[in-house]
């Protein structure tokens, strides 16, 4: 029985504190081809993405530029915004944190938090970082250059004193660890040992309200203290189903997906709100890893950083999609270049697959007057290739998908179109067309079913090149699930008197400029 259970997703919200980099991207494809891939199942999906906009770091950069943190985040969320509507997110909400339903979320469990008896008054005193918006304690710290001390991810921390509301994250303790423990919870598994060690060390109170600006979420009936950036970055997951009002049955989330950066906020801290809460754990978290420019971290100081919109623009997004999923072994850091970009484009998404359905498509337009060919008697061959297609489809792409194994599908999806091309090039109807126009036909049908299966099938990854591809194909828009287009819509189709035009191509050929080297 297909699983047909709601399904809500989720990305970080990124710090609008600039403009979107790479990693936003890919974080942002990664998580829609999964959307789109549950919508495709007939499971309900929702899917959240948004910006995170209070803290110290929005603040300090603001102060800089001589603005207000509003004006900020007004203008930087705009840019996360429009580069999600540029690389066609099929986001449900867009949050931002600044949003008055937002800071109602957040003071809710707060309040519910502090009725537990987890929240007290104390004074904080120790070591944050601004960049990452986090409190390490001494023993995590590594020695930058000179006396300076820095956090483990490599930033710049400062000496902090102030009077802070503190949470009793050591209650929780026994709860994490047996949370972390369990099988899916956090994925993929390398990122657990990390994490339980972090706990098994021993937890302390972690300080969540902050005193010395103003610039986030007032902590309810304290006058004074906003709360610390994470509490209610968080918290978002749980405003955009309407916390604290009823969340209909989206809660609890089916997915986090994060970077690997931020995986003790998301398996230690965000857990422990909640069971102080008394809401339900996230299902799964899972951690990807970091996008690199050829090996490189992307910085303002090497000058490297690529603007993912005008990357998208260069080589098209679907291209762009297609790269970042095919490259990338999901969890793992991945490289990429404008040559590795071409080539997985020209060679898999042109070569492959945009030239099976050239073929095919035109062969009909232009010989058959764009009638669709009639299915005589299928042999053994014409079989075969059904049912690798339809193994990929209904199993080895789905499971891939499932399993958040995002390469491996669409390694799956790239095996079924070799086949079709194997078996184009075998019965070579060109051939056919002189010497049996029946079995031409015959032969033309089963790719184009099979075409039709393959647009489908990777969908999620290029969806408007399926799309596109499944318009000339004239196949309505109910047919394109797994179950539509398994059905037996093609006689129905031929007969309905359709008829294909000339195909335009679907993935016009990428030249490197002679400004890449
Ligand atoms: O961490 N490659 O925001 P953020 C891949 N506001 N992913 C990357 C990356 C890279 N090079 N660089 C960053 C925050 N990311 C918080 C999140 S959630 C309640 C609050 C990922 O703008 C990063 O791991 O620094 C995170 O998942 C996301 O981009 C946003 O990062």
């Amino acid at each position: 029985m297909a699983d047909t259970t709601p399904f809500y997703i989720t990305t970080a919200i990124s710090y609008p504190n600039g403009k979107p980099h790479i990693g936003h991207a890919y974080e942002a494809i990664a998580a829609d081809v999964i959307a789109r891939f549950q919508r495709l199942q007939g499971r309900t999906v929702r899917f959240q993405t948004g910006t995170d906009e209070h803290g110290l770091k929005m603040a300090r950069k603001a102060e800089e530029q001589g603005r207000s943190p509003r004006e900020l985040a007004d203008e930087m969320s705009g840019y996360f915004r429009s580069m999600c509507d540029a690389l066609n997110i099929s986001y449900d909400r867009f949050i931002r944190t600044s949003e008055p339903d937002h800071h109602k979320a957040s003071q809710a469990i707060w309040q519910a938090m502090e009725a537990k008896g987890d929240l007290y008054l104390d004074r904080y005193e120790g070591w944050y970082s601004v960049r990452d918006e986090a409190y390490y304690d001494e023993s995590e710290l590594v020695e930058g250059e000179g006396e300076a001390k820095l956090s483990p991810q490599g930033t710049p921390v400062e000496w902090t004193v102030e009077e802070s509301w503190f949470f009793r994250l050591s209650n929780y303790q026994q709860q994490l660890l047996d949370l972390l423990a369990s099988p899916g919870f956090l994925e993929p598994a390398s990122r657990r040992n990390e994490m339980i060690a972090f706990v098994e060390q021993g937890l302390r109170d972690l300080s969540v309200s902050r005193t010395s600006f103003d610039w986030g979420v007032k902590v309810p009936g304290s006058e004074g203290h906003v709360m610390y950036v994470w509490v209610d970055a968080l918290t978002n997951y749980l405003t955009g189903l309407g916390y604290p009002g009823d969340m209909g049955n989206f809660w609890p989330a089916s997915l986090h997906l994060i970077g690997k950066d931020i995986v003790r906020f998301h398996t230690i801290y965000w857990p422990a709100f909640l069971m102080s809460a008394d809401l339900p754990v996230p299902q799964k978290v899972f951690g990807h890893g970091f996008l690199l420019n050829r090996g490189q971290k992307e910085s303002k100081s090497l000058g490297n950083v690529t603007d993912p919109v005008a990357l998208a623009e260069r080589f098209g997004v679907d291209a762009l999609r297609y790269f970042l999923i095919r490259e990338v072994a999901f969890g793992q850091d991945g490289s990429y270049s404008p040559e590795a970009i071409v080539s997985r484009a020209n060679g898999e998404l042109g070569n492959a697959f945009g030239n099976l359905a050239q073929r095919t498509l035109g062969f009909i337009a232009k010989n058959l007057e764009g009638n669709l060919p009639a299915i005589h008697t299928h042999d053994a061959t014409d079989t075969a290739l059904f049912e690798a297609v339809d193994r990929a489809l209904t199993q080895d792409i789905p499971q891939a998908f499932d399993n958040l194994a995002l390469q491996q599908a669409v390694e799956a999806w790239l095996q079924a179109v070799f086949a079709c091309n194997a078996y184009i090039d075998a019965q070579a109807p060109w051939t056919l067309r002189k010497t049996d126009p029946e079995r031409m036909e015959t032969v033309l049908a089963t790719l184009y079913i099979c075409i039709a299966q393959l647009a489908v099938a990777i969908c999620p990854v290029i969806p408007a090149s399926s799309s596109k591809l499944l318009d000339m194909m004239g196949v309505p828009e109910v047919l394109r699930t797994i179950d539509g287009i398994r059905s037996h819509w093609y006689s129905g189709l031929a007969e309905s008197g359709y008829k294909i035009a000339a195909p335009t191509p679907l993935f016009p050929r990428l030249e490197l400029p002679a400004e890449a080297d």
